[in-house]
This record gives C-alpha cells, structure tokens and sequence, in this order.
C-alpha cells in the first residue's frame, strides 16, 4: 500500500487561536454585550430552509458561534488548514447532485438532491462535534436520520455495513491535487450505527442550506463518533458485506480506527484523548465516553473491546 504522508496535526497548534477567541468573547462579555449578542443570527449567510422542527434540546444554551463552526473547519479536499475550506470551497458546484445508493440494496437509486431534500421530514438536532484532535463544538445541524433513506432501498441480508463516497474532482478540489489523504475521501459504519436514529443524514446547519466547507449539499453526522467518520459531500452510498477501508484507516492505521466512538480512555498514539477544548473555551472538559451518547449507543458495542475496535 503507498504510504501517504500523516497530515501535520498537533492539538497544540489550535491554542493560539482559541486563546485569542476566548479572550474576545471575555472582551465582549466585559463590555456588556449580552449573551444573545453574542449568537449568530446577525451573521447568517446562506439560504435559508424551509419547514423545519426545531430542536428543544438543552444544548441550545452551548452552541458555538456561527462564524466558528464556519470557518474552523477540516475539509482537506479544500486544504489541510482549518480555516482553508472556508476560503477554497466557495466555488465548489453544488447543483446539480446526486447520491448514489447501490450494493446490497434491492432498489438501488439514484437521489437527486431535490428530491433527497423532501424524502423526510427535517429536523434540527444539536449535536455535539468531537474532532479525533481534541477539540469540539455544538452544532445544529438540519437532517434526518439516514436510516429513512437506507429503508427506502432496501437492504438485503448481506448488508453488513454502509461506505460513503465524497467527491472525487480535483478540478473543484485542488486538496485532491496532493496525496494527504486516498482520494476519494471514503468513510464507512456498520449496518446497526447506520440505522441507529442518531445517524443523521444532514443537508443543513443553523435553519440554512449546509455551507459549502461544512460538506455541502449532503454529509453524514455521527454524534458518538470522532468528526473524521463524518464524510462530506457525499455522492455514494454503498450497502457491503465486508468492512471497507476507510481513508483515514489508509493513512494511519494505527491511529484512526473503523469504529472511531469517542473514549476518553484510549489515547491516539500521539496524544491525549481524556479532555478537549470547546472551541471559544479557555479551560478543557473532560471527553465525555461516546460523546455524551452512551445511553443510547453503548449497547451496540456489548461485548466488544474497545481498546481493540478503537
Ligand atoms: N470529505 C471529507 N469529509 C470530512 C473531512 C474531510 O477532510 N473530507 N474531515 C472530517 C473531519 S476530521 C471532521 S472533524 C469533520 C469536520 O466537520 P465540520 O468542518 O463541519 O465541523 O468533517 C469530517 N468529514
Ligand atoms: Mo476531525
């Protein structure tokens, strides 16, 4: 197999940044702004989507900033920076699209995108986003579980587990240019993570349209999971008997599992994974086990050691 070249990430580089976002937010405090000032609803940009349920989840209260969750990003197709998807995926085309739905199905699809817009009713949900890194935001992102889709293609008995295909165009994506990552960018679950209802298939983030560097027009969230299993702009889905590779698992075998759920007791071999910094946050929080979703996901992996299925 070609060895590809780890990308340079530190979760010591990101510090600089948060000291400086943090010590603005106190500025702002300090000077009375109040903390409604502080959300984002001045600054959003996108188009706007219609008829969704909002969330009532108490997390509302955590949200990290618009201007963050849009411009701290990795999306390495647009450049291994944080802050190079927000200025690289600008012209990325993201009509006309579609996703293709085949394998171990027997309907296979072809979606557009319009069409997979109206397939379920969306829903805002607001997730917590744990990079392997060890940072973190609060998002609300806009979807619905990709258990709707799967249903509708129906799965055969053979479909142990479910790969997602970004966009392979380096023409649009000059990160795909250099051999940080396999290109396409290839992300994989197993059939019970893809059909359990946190999984959420999500085309939208803070009531508009995704923005382009945070995977538009459709990419897969996984709450309990690490950020990196969470692929963007999608166009294929594919139903498998085997557990497919993964791009990440390519690159660093020993550092990026399949399954990737979030355990502050197993360490990335190059550093802890025990706390993370909310991005805006000065002090770390300890990592919570499968992100805070433990109650409702710890059962698929009974019996399984967790050191070993990292
Ligand atoms: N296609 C693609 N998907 C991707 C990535 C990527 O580089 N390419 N990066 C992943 C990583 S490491 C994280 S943490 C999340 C970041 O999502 P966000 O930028 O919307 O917060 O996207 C994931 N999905
Ligand atoms: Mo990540």
């Amino acid at each position: 197999m070609t060895a590809y070249k780890l990308p340079p990430i530190d979760p010591s580089e990101i510090t600089p940044r948060d000291l400086f976002q943090d010590r603005r937010r106190f500025m702002q405090l300090a000077a009375g702004a109040s903390l409604s000032a502080l959300l984002p609803h001045t600054v959003l940009a996108g188009e706007q989507l219609a008829g969704v349920t909002k969330s009532t989840d108490p997390l509302a209260a955590e949200l990290t900033p618009y201007k963050d969750v849009t411009s701290y990003n990795n999306f390495y197709e647009f450049g291994t920076g944080k802050e190079d998807p927000t200025q690289n995926a600008g012209n990325l085309k993201t009509r006309p699209w579609t996703i293709t739905v085949e394998g171990e199905v027997n309907k296979p699809k072809v979606f557009d995108i319009d069409e997979l817009l109206k397939l379920a009713p969306l829903e805002e949900r607001i997730y917590r986003l744990r990079c392997v890194e060890a940072w973190s935001m609060v998002i609300p992102w806009i979807g619905f579980p990709l258990a709707e889709l799967l249903k509708r293609v129906e799965p055969t008995g053979n479909a142990k587990f479910v790969e997602f295909i970004s966009l392979h165009d380096p023409e649009q994506m000059a990160g795909q240019k250099s051999p940080v990552l396999n290109w396409p960018y290839k992300e994989g679950l197993r059939m019970d993570e893809a059909m359990h209802p946190l999984t959420l298939l999500t085309v939208g983030l803070y009531g508009e349209v995704l923005p382009k560097q945070n995977g538009a027009p459709v990419r897969i969230v996984i709450p309990w999971k690490y950020g990196f299993k969470s692929a963007k702009s999608i166009v294929k889905i594919r139903l498998v008997e085997k557990q497919p590779d993964t791009s990440w698992m390519q690159a660093g075998p020993n550092e990026y599992g399949f399954y990737a759920n979030v355990n502050p007791a197993v360490d990335h071999p190059r550093w802890s994974q025990a706390k993370e910094r909310r991005i805006g946050d000065f002090l770390k929080r300890p990592t919570l086990p499968f992100n805070g979703y433990g109650d409702q996901v710890a059962q698929l992996y009974a019996g399984m050691d967790l050191n070993k299925n990292f």
